[in-house]
């Protein structure tokens, strides 16, 4: 904790000097360096990707509003992107990092500076990387400090910890999906999950790969938690110990005391934890929450709260997590959550729409194409879609093109609604499979009030999807199980202090809304945040047009973009 406030404080220092006292934001530098690094303390074996031979990657410590630069270089065998996780990186969609959509990859040997720009997030967020499925082992914390002057709105905690859940692949991530994607099967699931790089006690390992927390009796510390996982919500807790909740992707909440959350990968959430009890050694665990058929991993991963001078008991006693397809737990901590929406907090949720699009998420199939023995369902492809278009990845950037008005690289025809109304959640759903592939985004204008409705629906597989949106944070103002309704569901809206978030898990058979003001313009990738469903096309584009003065459009490209293969 010591060394980490020091590094914070030379670092700060180092750059003010360096900057006209005037501007009040700070400027970070950080240099990536992308290589396979072998990890002998890990029971699992393969070399893996990682940035500057971490596991998991280093943390950004920044305030409120500054801006940072990282310099990524890559010195690993495929080319490579990383994304700033619900950083709105306003004007500049230059350095979001999605493969094709705002960038291509930097090719190894190569190197790209992203220039990261924060504006009103404050509490955690990560990085991770945005091409094929490097976030794997390529990801890191972003804590975001408030303002020199501000402080929280809690008690200051004794300390501060990052916790980072993660998928551990006893292979080589790249090839895995590859090979899945040659056959249009489900990959395999990942063979583990790991705290802070450590997989914990419950695998077959030494007990010595576990993370250690250690806490003083009767302080209190706040957890800075991200769910990094590929593809599973996840249920986390910490045994003999309640915690509050405080903050999720970034803004602040109405506090949660509570035994367990669950948080859907590309979520955060900020936790205090009172260390209260008798000072011992208590497991911390995650373990998933899933409510579909498909191959998942059912392990659990745990690390050990471990009180100063305690000694170890004859048994550490675990966490009791909700089983692993408890619906109604996931939902009972879930509804509970609420902005702030104090008077230091204020939030600004859009009363109506100018935009409504109503989108059917799915999970679909494919026709096997000739020639391949295809491993999905009755010899098809697995395939996802929004309204029922698989997205194909283009082979160059849609901000480059859209910036430069070619028109052969995606279409600007996304529909609206779904091509079709039925009753998406009911039984019969299973017939509406075939989706049509396109690269097809929506345009929307500058500043208008926008409200998606995401609509599960009961094909393929059904289950929970973590919708992500770049380029903005949005308000969760409804969400039921079954089918949306124009006149029924908008009257159970929560208007006055929705959860304001990047990621949102739509429930398996059900519907959530959410709205943003769309007043940063840029070409913003939108996708299921299930690594899976995101490989199969569950994914569009919302590219929100230029206003009308040069505060309000998109910035010019940055120098030495890296070059389209
Ligand atoms: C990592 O381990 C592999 C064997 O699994 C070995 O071939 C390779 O040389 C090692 N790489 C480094 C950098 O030590
Ligand atoms: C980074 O790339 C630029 C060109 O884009 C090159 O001039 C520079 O030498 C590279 N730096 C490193 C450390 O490779
Ligand atoms: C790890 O295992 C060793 C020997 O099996 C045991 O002495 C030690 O207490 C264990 N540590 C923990 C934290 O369980
Ligand atoms: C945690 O909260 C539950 C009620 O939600 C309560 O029954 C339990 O005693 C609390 N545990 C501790 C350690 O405070
Ligand atoms: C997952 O693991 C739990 C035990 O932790 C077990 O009870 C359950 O049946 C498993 N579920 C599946 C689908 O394998
Ligand atoms: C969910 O909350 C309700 C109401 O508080 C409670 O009755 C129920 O037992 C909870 N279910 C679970 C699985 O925690
Ligand atoms: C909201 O906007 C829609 C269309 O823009 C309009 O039809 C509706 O009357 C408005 N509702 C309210 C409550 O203002
Ligand atoms: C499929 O295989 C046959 C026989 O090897 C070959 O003639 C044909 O061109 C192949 N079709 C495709 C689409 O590759
Ligand atoms: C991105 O474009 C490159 C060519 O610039 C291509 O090789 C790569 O396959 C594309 N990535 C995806 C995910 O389609
Ligand atoms: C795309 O641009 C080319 C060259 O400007 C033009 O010939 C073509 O008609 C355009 N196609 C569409 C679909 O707009
Ligand atoms: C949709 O299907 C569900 C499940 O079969 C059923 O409960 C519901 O009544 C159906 N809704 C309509 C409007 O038919
Ligand atoms: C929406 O709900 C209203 C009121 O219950 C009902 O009359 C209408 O049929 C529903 N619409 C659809 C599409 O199910
Ligand atoms: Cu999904």
């Amino acid at each position: 904790m010591g060394c980490r406030i020091l590094f914070l404080l030379l670092v700060g220092i180092f750059f003010l000097d360096g900057l006209p006292l005037s501007m009040a934001a700070d400027v970070h530098h950080y240099s990536f360096i992308l290589k396979e690094t072998n990890f002998t303390r890990l029971c699992f074996t393969k070399p893996m990707l990682t940035v500057n031979e971490s596991f998991p990657g280093p943390t950004m410590h920044v305030r409120k509003g500054d801006t940072a630069f990282i310099n990524v270089h890559n010195d690993g065998k495929y080319g490579i992107t990383i994304h700033w996780h619900g950083v709105k990186q306003p004007q500049n969609p230059w350095s979001d990092g999605p493969e094709n959509i705002t960038q291509c990859p930097i090719q190894p040997g190569k190197n790209f500076t992203y220039e990261v720009i924060f504006s009103d997030e404050e509490g955690t967020l990560w990085w991770h990387a945005h091409s094929d499925w490097s976030r794997a082992t390529v990801h890191g914390h972003i804590v975001i400090l408030p303002e020199t002057g501000k402080t929280y709105p809690f008690p200051v905690p004794y300390a501060e910890e990052t916790i980072f859940l993660a998928s551990w692949f006893n292979t080589d991530v790249k090839e895995l999906i590859d090979a899945a994607t040659a056959t249009g099967s489900d990959p395999d699931p990942s063979d583990g999950f790991t705290i802070n790089g450590w997989p914990g006690a419950l695998y077959n390992c030494s007990n010595e790969t576990i993370y250690t927390l250690g806490v003083e009796y009767g302080k209190t510390y706040l957890l800075r938690l991200v769910n990094g996982i590929m593809n599973e919500e996840m249920f986390f807790g910490i045994a003999g110990h309640n915690f509050t909740v405080v903050a999720q992707d970034a803004a602040y909440i109405k506090p949660i005391l509570t035994s367990y959350i669950m948080i859907t990968p590309g979520q955060t959430m900020d936790i205090l934890l009172t260390a209260d009890q008798t000072p011992s050694y208590y497991y911390i665990a995650a373990s998933p929450f899933f409510d579909s058929n498909a191959p998942f991993d059912n392990t659990t991963t745990t690390a050990i709260l471990k009180y100063t001078n305690a000694s170890a008991p004859s048994s550490i006693p675990l966490p009791t997590l909700p089983f692993v397809t408890d619906k109604e737990a996931a939902d009972n901590f879930t509804t509970q959550l609420r902005a702030l929406a104090s008077e230091d907090h204020p939030i600004s949720v859009p009363q109506n729409f100018t935009e409504r699009i109503i989108i059917t998420v799915s999970v679909n199939q494919l026709p096997c194409d000739a020639n391949v023995t295809c491993g999905g369902p009755g010899g098809s492809r697995l395939a996802a879609s929004l309204n029922n278009i698989s997205f194909s990845t283009p082979t160059t950037d849609i901000l480059q093109a859209y910036y430069r008005g070619l028109n052969d690289t995606f279409d600007d025809d996304f529909p609206n609604q779904p091509p079709v109304f039925f009753n998406f959640t009911g039984d019969e759903a299973d017939d509406y499979i075939l989706p049509e592939v396109g690269t097809k985004v929506r345009l929307i204008n500058y500043g208008a009030s926008v409200e998606i409705v995401y609509q599960g629906t009961n094909i393929g597989n059904a289950e929970n999807h973590p919708m992500h949106l770049h380029g903005y944070s949005f308000y969760v103002v409804g969400s039921a199980y079954g089918n949306w309704n124009e006149t029924t569901s908008p009257a159970t809206y929560n208007l006055i202090d929705p959860p304001e978030v990047n990621t949102v898990g739509v429930p398996k058979n059900g519907w959530t809304s959410i709205r943003f003001v769309a007043k940063n313009p840029g070409v913003w990738y939108m996708h299921c945040h299930l690594e899976r469903h995101t490989s199969w096309g569950m994914n569009t584009v919302i590219v929100v047009k230029n206003g009308p003065t040069n505060a309000t459009q998109i910035r010019r490209p940055p120098p030495n973009l890296p070059i389209c293969a």
